[in-house]
């Protein structure tokens, strides 16, 4: 690692420099305020230092960062100071990000990093990461070599299987006639439900109907009906409790019956008495909280203890298609001890439908790490 110290005036024309020397890849060792000599303790000045580094390039993977090493420092900075003032503070975050990140990873050896900095930028929780990386760096230290890439991947998902393999995952059993769908607005729902009827139908030749107690927006029931009209499935429509009793008996003949809701804020605990006062959660049923990854995993948390008085069997995650980061899922399946039914990867019913296993998450948390 080359490695320069820098003193300048503030932070931000600190890593202006930095960034000139090294590119966008340098790495923040340590930052400290420092004090200039002064005459007599007066005319002190506070500077900044700033001691960065910068890893050359020595396997194919490491980003090519001399593209961006430059000669000379842009001017134009200096002359537009209100408009630069977003980007540098986007700057100074992603300075800061690395920071943490760096400093975090620091205590690991080289031949760790990428595989850890892959799981970091996948948002696994930290000390998920942290359980992967001393683990392994621990049997290096016992084994007394280094592990290749390889045998790195094939121990994080030792480890994750170790972790998380007494979870239950996938789809439904048909061995219950209900199979019901909750989550907030727009994750994904009633998408999801026609996949997994379609397949039941398709695949298992299974009777299906629908219940949709999402009587909010005309537009909902239509979209189900579309749905069950492609499948040749009847629907029933439940406003109120006695409308879904109802339902239920006359689809008395199906195999198996979907219960479609209507997304709504359950952040507000309202909604989630409201669902309970008109779905019989008594049946024999599988229940499925659908997620959609795109979301902050804080909101996904509010929604998940929002849900706590429900029996909710394993969740669902959509939109796996429009995000890079899987971490989310196992932050959640370790926080609640909940495995996972199904994910999805796309709008087409029913091909985007992947009923889940340990190891097919465990592949889509992997993909990607780079190899050397
Ligand atoms: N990209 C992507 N879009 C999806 C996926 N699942 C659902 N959607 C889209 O998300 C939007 C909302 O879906 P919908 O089923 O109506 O959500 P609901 O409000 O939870 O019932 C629709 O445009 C769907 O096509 C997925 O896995 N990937
Ligand atoms: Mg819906």
């Amino acid at each position: 690692m080359k490695m320069k110290k820098y003193t300048a005036n503030t932070m931000v024309e600190a890593m202006k420099k930095v960034r000139t020397d090294f590119g966008d890849d340098a790495v923040i060792l340590s930052s400290t305020v420092v004090k200039t000599k002064g005459f007599l303790g007066l005319f002190q000045k506070k500077m900044v230092e700033v001691v960065a580094g910068f890893d050359e390039p020595t396997v194919k993977h490491v980003p090519s960062a001399v593209h961006h090493v430059t000669e000379h420092v842009s001017e134009k900075t200096a002359s537009l100071p209100d408009m630069d003032l977003n980007k540098e503070m986007k700057e100074m975050k992603r300075l800061l990000k690395q920071m943490q990140q760096s400093s975090r990873l620091d205590h690991y050896p080289d031949d760790l990093k990428p595989l850890l900095a892959h799981l970091e930028s996948q948002e696994l929780d930290r000390s998920l990461i942290a359980q992967i990386g001393n683990e392994i760096f621990a049997r290096m230290k016992t084994e007394k070599r280094d592990f290749s890439i390889i045998e790195q991947i094939e121990m994080t998902e030792a480890i994750l299987r170790e972790e998380f393999g007494k979870l239950s995952f996938g789809g439904t059993t048909f061995t219950k006639k209900y199979v019901n769908v909750l989550g907030p607005t727009g994750v994904g729902k009633t998408t999801t439900i026609a996949k997994i009827a379609a397949r039941a139908l398709l695949e298992r030749k299974k009777k299906i109907g629908f219940i949709t107690t999402d009587t909010y927006r005309i537009a909902a029931i239509e979209q189900l009906r579309t749905y069950a009209n492609l499948l040749q499935a009847p629907v029933e429509v439940a406003y109120n409790a006695n409308d879904f009793q109802s339902a239920i008996e006359k689809l008395e003949d199906r195999d198996l019956l979907f219960i479609d809701t209507a997304g709504r804020n359950y952040k507000e605990e309202k909604f989630v008495r409201d669902l309970q006062s008109l779905v019989d959660f008594s049946l024999e049923m599988e229940l499925y909280l659908v997620l959609s990854v795109t979301s902050k995993e804080e909101d996904m948390k509010a929604i998940i203890n929002q849900f706590n008085t429900l029996p909710i069997q394993r969740f669902i995650f959509t939109k796996v298609d429009e995000t890079g980061s899987i971490g989310p899922i196992f932050n959640l399946m370790k926080e609640y001890q909940m495995g996972v039914a199904y994910y999805t990867d796309g709008q087409e019913v029913p091909e985007d439908l992947v009923e889940a296993t340990l190891d097919s998450l465990i592949s889509l948390l992997m993909e990607g790490v780079p190899h050397a």
